[in-house]
């Protein structure tokens, strides 16, 4: 069944399917599983790493902060500390679209150069995509209407026109090389949150199934258009009560790698709380099913509290083998809008603190690349 699944998606995706001297089909092996590698030691080195600190990471750290942009090789993180943070993610958002920059106006040529710039440093970097609604033509938040998903799986009406947007993510992950043609790794974390219903691919907004077939499709996909250069990312929010819950809709060992959550601070203990017991959900069952587990999202916006990371962050993190955690952005357009701390910010020196930590890695502290 799952051969006969992967060759339906590599004729929809318009790609010949390869035959051998017998004539038949490649196997699925030759489309499903082949990955560069560079990815592969990403993969083990992932696993090795968790066991030896946590990772931090900045989403857009190097390409804009609090009062610059696009200033070459800065960094807020850096700025504060002297490192840059091991992993970076960025959001493909608007790729989909054909323009020059993603949602927030990065221009995705900036974004390549980045991604290198990351891997050269031995750092990782995930993307994330907050994909339009390719039904509605609104942003990734409009949830008006219900039947998005159902409408881009096979057979319905927006699938073409999805299909041709999940070309448009393989062809840029396919670009991310360096200048001797090594294809960079990146961990891919689509259709993330989906345990909220802000998102048209959020709870309310698609079935479990219609969730996992979206998945199955974008992995299918990209792998059938020759991305081998990546890792994929399950990453709910922190509504999951127990392992049921996580796994309602998780799309099967065989697509996924790593599994995390996103989760924010507004009341210190609610957050607590919702951490811990996130943690012990992705850590029992990364133990199950051999996956790397990592705080895929958090922060607290504006970082008042002087002694957060230290305080608080950092002891919820330490006894759970979590390879990474990452704050979101410093939105140099909105002002309250940052996550991590820039110099004069209130949490510098703590932030300062956590760096010092033997227990927290940045990208001079980890070669994830290395054999
Ligand atoms: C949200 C906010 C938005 C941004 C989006 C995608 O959390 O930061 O301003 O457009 O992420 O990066």
């Amino acid at each position: 069944m799952k051969n006969l699944k992967v060759l339906t998606w590599a004729l929809l995706a318009g790609l010949t399917v390869s035959c051998n001297s017998t004539g038949k089909q490649a196997s699925e092996e030759t489309v499903e599983n082949t990955r560069t590698a560079e990815t592969e030691l990403l993969l083990k080195n992932l696993k090795k790493v968790s066991a030896q600190g946590i990772m931090f990471g900045h989403h857009d750290d190097t390409v804009y902060g609090i009062g610059w942009e696009g200033d070459s090789g800065r960094s807020d993180v850096k700025s504060v500390c002297g490192d840059y943070p091991a992993v970076i993610s960025f959001d493909l958002g608007e790729l989909e679209l054909g323009g020059e920059a993603n949602l927030d106006k990065v221009a995705f040529d900036t974004l390549r150069k980045e991604i290198v710039n990351q891997y050269l440093r031995g750092g990782m970097v995930s993307l994330s995509w907050h994909a339009r609604n390719p039904k509605t033509g609104g942003d990734a938040w409009d949830v008006t209407d219900t039947t998005v998903v159902k409408s881009i799986l096979p057979g319905g009406e927006y699938h073409h026109k999805f299909a041709g947007w999940l070309g448009s993510v393989a062809s840029f992950i396919n670009s991310l090389q360096t200048a001797d043609g090594v294809k960079v790794p990146v961990l891919f974390r689509p259709w993330h949150e989906h345990t909220g219903s802000w998102f048209w691919w959020g709870e309310k907004l698609c079935t479990p199934e219609d969730y996992k077939e979206l998945w199955h499709m974008t992995v299918d996909t990209l792998r059938a258009k020759g991305v081998d250069n990546a890792l994929f990312a399950y990453s709910p929010g922190s509504e999951p009560r127990d392992t049921t819950e996580y796994l309602r809709r998780y799309p099967g060992d065989d697509l996924i790698d790593l599994i995390g959550f996103d989760t924010y601070q507004f009341n210190r203990d609610v957050y607590l709380e919702g951490l811990n017991r996130s943690l012990a959900i992705v850590d029992s069952i990364g133990k199950a099913h051999d996956k790397v587990i990592a705080v895929t999202e958090t922060g607290y916006e504006g970082i008042p509290d002087a002694k957060w990371w230290t305080g608080t962050l950092l002891p919820a993190l330490e006894k759970y083998p979590v390879a990474y955690v990452l704050v979101w952005r410093n939105a140099r357009e909105k002002v309250t809008h940052f996550y991590a701390p820039y110099p004069g910010q209130t949490s510098e020196a703590d932030f300062v603190e956590f760096y010092k930590n033997p227990k927290t890695l940045f990208a001079g502290d980890v070669k994830l690349y290395a054999k």
